[in-house]
């Protein structure tokens, strides 16, 4: 991965590198406030922050059209909020209400959008690879010209239905873009540790897939990546593989023991690798911006959290009946 400092210069306009700017801003401050949540007790469960991987979907949605699905794991908060989910809806969710995208009875794991085309939320690792080549295999079938962006990491790539999945996207030219996100760890263990062979944008070699590695934590090159694989499957060609080479800053989960990486480690990718930093230079460099009107910038954002958690502490849980609706009989 290049550094923040070191990464070419953009021609990108000052839109698209404050839009950048912004939905990642978002995310991490919505999972910062998340976190704090959870330590105050007030979200219950399993709870995956996206801290550090924020460039992988902001780029990606970048190169998205109006009516592309998504699909992805539990890390999945950045996902929701990039497609343009609301934060409040997103946030009650996580501590249990019923303001929540489930009515606060699937939390951090499970929330969908049918209006946003995001499909989950998926607990099961790899469960949502086979979900997402069936999204496309609809796609095809309706002739809507729409593509499905499933994104897993480097541990589920290693799962056997991955592989199905791999080869009926093939066989049958379905618009799926597999994206997955290498941010080099599966809970506590590392890649080099996991896979036989670490070049996971080659996986689909043998079944005909093609693939690049994209420096995840440089929104510019997501997008662009993102372009290219987005009009592979829109001309009918068939799937794409994207490996983002990414980092998360923060443990696993909310229980993490951190026994299996370095303080050091983090530190250094936080300090040279930041996707948000690597964008705010671009912005000041080119004189897009100043520091004051990104102070306002964090501040707006800011706001928009607290507003969001606000709504999910004050929105009331959900009524008893509850129980007896969404499930199958
Ligand atoms: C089938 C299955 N096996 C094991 C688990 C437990 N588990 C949850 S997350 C995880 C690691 C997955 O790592 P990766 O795919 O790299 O995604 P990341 O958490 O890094 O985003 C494991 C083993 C699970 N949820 N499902
Ligand atoms: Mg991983």
């Amino acid at each position: 991965m290049a550094t923040a400092k070191s990464r070419k210069k953009s021609n990108t306009s000052k839109e698209d590198l404050l839009h950048h700017y912004r939905e990642m801003l978002l995310i991490r401050r919505f999972e910062e406030k998340a976190g704090q949540l959870y330590g105050m007790g007030l979200i219950g469960g399993f709870c995956h922050l996206y801290i550090g991987q924020e460039a992988v979907v902001v780029g990606l949605e970048a190169a998205a059209e109006e009516g592309d699905k998504r699909v992805t794991s539990y890390r999945d908060h950045g996902h929701m909020l990039a497609a343009g989910m609301d934060p409040k809806g997103v946030m009650a969710e996580l501590t249990g209400r019923e303001g929540g995208y489930s009515k606060g009875k699937g939390g951090s794991m499970h929330m969908f959008s049918v209006e946003k085309h995001f499909y989950g939320g998926h607990g099961i690792v790899a469960a949502q690879v086979p979900i997402g080549t069936g999204l496309a295999f609809a796609d095809k079938y309706n002739e809507n010209g729409r593509v499905t962006f499933t994104y897993f990491g480097d541990g589920a790539v290693n799962q056997g239905q991955v592989y199905e999945a791999f080869n009926m996207a093939s066989l049958w030219d379905l618009p799926v873009i597999y994206v997955i996100e290498n941010n080099q760890y599966a809970m506590g263990t590392s890649v080099s540790r996991s896979s036989s062979t670490p070049e996971f944008f080659t996986r689909g070699e043998a079944l005909g897939i093609p693939g690049e590695a994209v420096d995840g934590m440089d929104v510019l090159a997501v997008k662009e990546a993102g372009e290219r694989a987005v009009a592979h499957a829109r001309a009918g060609k068939g799937p794409y593989i994207l490996e983002m080479k990414t980092y998360r800053y923060r443990g696993h989960s909310m229980s993490d023991p951190a026994k299996y990486r370095t303080r050091e480690e983090v530190q250094k990718v936080r300090e040279t690798q930041d996707a948000i930093e690597h964008v705010r230079e671009l912005l000041l460099q080119g004189k897009h911006a100043d520091e004051d009107e990104l102070k306002a910038i964090d501040k707006e954002i800011k706001a928009v959290v607290n507003e969001a958690a606000e709504f999910a502490r004050e929105s009331p849980e959900p009524a008893l009946d509850e129980l007896w609706t969404d499930i199958y009989a």
